[in-house]
């Protein structure tokens, strides 16, 4: 008795930093502005058979309608309403892919806006997805309904412009974004009550937008307000899984670590570091990953989201700067997130993209603000290639073999220790995880040639970078693991992939 009160506790404590995938699946993907009947089809035609654990979708509720620019991806974080209405599709289309990706083991993370609504400089009227009314003027959003007391401004009416003033950056505006009062019983209670609807609908958890500009407290009184997951695919007594976007680089009034209490937090000091050492900027090199994670100051391992890019800062708004890499740099970025996949740091989260016109001037994207592939503002079907890519302008980078065979080599290697590190004291590194998966980089500018130990079992191995296994053959390069563990690797430093994994499921 006293035993099952214990485990319960600690069941009930860890909770909200459980992502609750289904078979130890270990990471999941933000599939950016796709469509809920293009998620539906993604969850049972790619990700549940290739191992992914969960999609996090694109705000779900009501948003402005902005015209010009004509229809970014940033309206989306103009909240009008909680009516499950906007460019991915209605009610009726994110039930079925809830309940469809659910079916087959895929979890579905909703991006919860509830720090605010639309910016305070739009006009009065329906533009918006629904067709809700909106005064943003008067502070009055009906269709919630919210009005003038339900915001901040009697603490503050301004923007936000010192990120070292704690009460600035949780009571002014962000961007001119109208901020919610949510000390407020009644602004807990009706945000509590979308998610909640959500949550019975089947979500699994939520990423708590602008986390850093709401009162840690006010969040956690949110919280609090929650149901526990739809029993219909989660066991009995599950709590929403809870991460929370706060942007710590360092050297901000605010820590990431004021949030732990309610759940996890995005690592942005992740992606920051790990492009400046894959560009080889600042003197950094590979070797120095040693020690990733904590010992690089970023927050501890069962606490982390991490990322190598996210839908913000792979476009320069956000944080992270210059360093940050994403499918504009393939190469580059294959490594970053080959590395991150294999290394036993956080709980991860694979980014999918959209192309859009880039057009640089002075160093800044003008065209920063392009909304998704789309037909007079109608969002575009992501289409599936003979090759298996995306059409469409969908760049779909959890396609790419590199990283979809990465997301299967962590979850192979899921539970395993970090292992048998080798550097060269520069940029060619290799680590293992336990006796189930391997790894190996060049990043230098001249060949690796090395034989290492692996802790792998003697046999034949698919490297899964270059290539599959398919049929009990490999589709790109083998690697011989001797009886005593080691095995040779060579890797070209112009191979069009400078890298090779191994693990135990691609043995052949
Ligand atoms: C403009 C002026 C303001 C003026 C206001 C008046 O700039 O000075 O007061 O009009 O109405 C858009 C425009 C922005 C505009 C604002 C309000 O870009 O120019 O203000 O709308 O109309 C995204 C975009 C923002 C966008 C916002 C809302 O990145 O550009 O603003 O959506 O549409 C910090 C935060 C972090 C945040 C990050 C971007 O700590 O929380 O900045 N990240 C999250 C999301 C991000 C989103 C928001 C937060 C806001 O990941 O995508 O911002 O929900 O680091
Ligand atoms: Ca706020």
């Amino acid at each position: 008795m006293k035993f099952v009160l214990l485990l319960s506790l600690i069941g009930f404590c860890w909770a909200q930093y459980d992502p609750h995938t289904s078979d130890g699946r270990t990471a999941i993907v933000h599939l950016f502005e796709w469509r809920w009947v293009d998620i539906a089809k993604e969850c049972e035609r790619y990700l549940a058979p290739k191992g992914f654990g969960g999609v996090q979708v694109s705000p779900p509720n009501e948003n402005i309608v902005i015209h010009n620019p004509s229809r970014p991806w940033w309206e989306r974080y103009q909240p009008i309403s909680y009516k499950i209405c906007t460019r991915s599709g209605n009610e009726d289309e994110f039930r079925d892919m809830v309940t469809r990706c659910n079916n087959v083991g895929v979890r579905i993370y909703v991006d919860a806006v509830i720090n605010h609504m639309c910016g305070s400089g739009n006009p009065a009227g329906t533009s918006s997805t629904c067709g809700s009314y909106l005064n943003p003027n008067n502070r009055e959003f009906p269709a919630v309904p919210y009005s003038a007391w339900d915001f901040n401004d009697n603490k503050c009416n301004g923007e936000i412009s010192n990120y070292n003033d704690a009460y600035q950056v949780r009571n002014c505006r962000l961007s001119g974004l109208l901020d919610l009062a949510l000390e407020k019983d009644y602004v807990r209670t009706k945000v509590a009550d979308y998610m909640n609807h959500l949550i019975d609908i089947g979500v699994a958890g939520f990423r708590l937008d602008a986390a850093k500009h709401m009162w840690p407290g006010d969040i956690k009184a949110v919280l609090d307000k929650l149901h526990n997951l739809n029993t219909k695919w989660f066991s009995q007594g599950s709590r929403p899984f809870i991460f929370q976007e706060v942007i710590d680089l360092g050297g901000e009034a605010i820590k990431g670590s004021e949030y732990f209490g309610n759940g996890r937090v995005t690592e942005f000091k992740f992606g920051a570091k790990l492009g400046t050492v894959i560009r080889k900027w600042n003197g950094e090199k590979m070797s120095y990953l040693k020690n990733w994670g904590e010992g690089w100051g970023m927050v501890p391992s069962d606490r982390a989201l991490v990322f190598v890019d996210n839908h913000d800062n792979q476009r320069g708004h956000g944080a992270g700067g210059s360093s940050i890499l994403t499918f504009w740099d393939a190469r580059m970025y294959k490594m970053a997130v080959g590395f991150m996949l294999a290394h036993p740091y956080g709980f991860t989260r694979v980014m999918s993209s959209y192309r859009w016109n880039r057009n640089f001037q002075n160093g800044k994207d003008q065209n920063d603000w392009i909304g998704p592939p789309n037909n007079n503002g109608v969002t575009k079907e992501v289409t599936i290639n003979a090759d298996t890519t995306c059409g469409n302008d969908w760049v779909c980078e959890h396609r790419w073999r590199q990283i979809r065979n990465m997301v299967a080599f962590r979850n192979v290697v899921n539970g395993q220790p970090f292992a048998n590190w080798w550097d060269n004291n520069s940029n060619q590194v290799a680590f293992g995880r336990g006796n189930r998966g391997f790894i190996v980089f060049n990043n230098d500018d001249w060949a690796l040639s090395a034989t290492l130990q692996t802790g792998l079992p003697a046999g034949t191995y698919c490297d899964v970078i270059s290539g599959d296994k398919v049929d009990g053959n490999c589709t790109g390069l083998r690697v011989n693991v001797g009886s005593d563990g080691k095995a040779h690797f060579s890797i070209s430093n112009s191979a069009e992939d400078p890298f090779i994994a191994i693990h135990a499921d691609s043995k052949l």
